[in-house]
Formats: structure tokens, C-alpha cells, sequence
């Protein structure tokens, strides 16, 4: 497998999950200084122009939560779904929320080319980013279990998902020391070695 990935991306979900599945893989580096994302080469891989990518035996794969279940999928033996259909589906609505919500609000802090013209506007966009990103905070330290992890004792694919996204928080002016549930999340889950081989490669900014 190899993952084209860019540091501090949610790219760094994905590093984690197939830490933990063990499964061997090399990294590519995006470098977004470079806008190496929109590289017609790059544009091969994934024609959004964005990571991650995961490249597999049966062709590439894009989007975090479609890539995640596919590691949950290929390796069942490290118990990244819940067995429940509920469970799952509960897990999913996370990482949905993740994805659609909460990924989009911290875009708007770089990424407002994408939906405004002008330079004033973008400014504004950028401006919102730390109430909309407290408020998503907010959201996940009333609604998740995080006991300890995402869903409730046992890891699932939403930890991975949610410990990468979180390391957004300091930089979108979000105060983490305000939700003690995601806190102690981070550091409790910041120790598991799938976590650390991640960091230690790099990839998680
Ligand atoms: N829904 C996609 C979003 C991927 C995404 O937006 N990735 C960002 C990095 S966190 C990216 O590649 N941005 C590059 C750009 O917008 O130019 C996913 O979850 O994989």
C-alpha cells in the first residue's frame, strides 16, 4: 500500500488505522508548499486534489471514511467496527459529521477560495473559524462517550478520524483546555504506539 499524504492532514486518520491493523505501507509525500495537490501528476492519483490516497492491490482509494472502513474491512482481527449495526451506524454518524461538518468549518481557514471571490470575503470566512470550530467542539464533548474512546470502551475507526482532526483545534483558535472530554481523549489516545509510529513518521502534524 502507499498513502499520499501532506503533514498534519487527516491524512494522519488513516497513517493511525493502518498502524493499527498493521499493515505495512510507504508514504508519499504531497508537498502542498509547492501546490504539488494540483500537479497534473497528482491529479492521476486523485482527481480531487486532495489527500489522503491510499494506493492498494486493486486500484486507489480516496475519501478518509471510505479508506478507513476499507482497513477496518481488510482487517477484521483488529476490531475497528463495532459489531452492532447500530454501533456502526453510530460510528459512522461521527465520522460523517467529521467529514461534512467539521472538516469543511477548519477549510474555511485556508480553503475560502473555494466558496467566495473576494479578498473581504475570504477574510470573513477565515474570521468564523474559531466560533464555528468551538461550536463543532462543543458539539463533540457533549455527544461523545470518549470513555475512553470516541464510542465508548472499545477503539473504533472514529478514534483515529477524531484524534487527527482534533490537532486542528490550537491552530483555529479553538481553547482545548475548555473540553476536558476531547483533552483527556487526546492525551490517553496521543499514547497508543499506532498514534506515536504515525507521529514519529511525520505525518501527524
Ligand atoms: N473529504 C475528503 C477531504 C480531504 C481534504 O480536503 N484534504 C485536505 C487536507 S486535510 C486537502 O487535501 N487539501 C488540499 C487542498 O485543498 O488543496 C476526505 O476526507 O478525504
Amino acid at each position: 500500500m502507499r498513502l499520499h499524504y501532506a503533514p498534519g492532514t487527516i491524512a494522519g486518520a488513516v497513517a493511525i488505522a493502518l498502524h493499527e491493523a498493521k499493515i505495512p505501507f510507504e508514504l508519499v509525500l504531497v508537498d502542498f508548499s509547492a501546490l504539488a495537490q494540483r500537479s497534473p501528476e497528482f491529479l492521476r492519483i486523485n482527481p480531487k486534489g486532495r489527500v489522503p490516497a491510499l494506493e492498494t492491490p486493486q486500484g486507489i482509494l480516496t475519501e478518509t471514511g471510505a479508506i478507513l472502513d476499507y482497513i477496518a474491512a481488510i482487517c477484521p482481527e483488529a476490531g475497528l467496527v463495532p459489531d452492532s449495526a447500530y454501533e456502526a451506524a453510530q460510528m459512522r454518524g461521527v465520522m460523517g459529521y467529521l467529514n461534512g461538518t467539521f472538516h469543511v468549518a477548519h477549510a474555511h481557514k485556508h480553503r475560502g477560495h473555494r466558496w467566495a471571490k473576494t479578498k473581504s470575503t475570504m477574510d470573513e470566512l477565515t474570521a468564523m473559524v474559531p466560533e464555528t470550530m468551538t461550536a463543532c467542539t462543543a458539539y463533540l464533548e457533549a455527544e461523545l462517550p470518549l470513555a475512553p474512546f470516541a464510542m465508548g470502551a472499545a477503539q473504533t475507526l472514529a478514534d483515529p478520524y477524531l484524534y487527527a482532526a482534533t490537532a486542528w483545534l490550537p491552530g483555529d483558535g479553538v481553547d482545548l483546555s475548555a473540553f476536558p472530554k476531547l483533552s483527556t481523549f487526546r492525551q490517553f489516545y496521543g499514547n497508543r504506539p499506532a498514534v506515536q509510529a504515525a507521529i514519529q513518521q511525520g505525518i501527524l502534524g
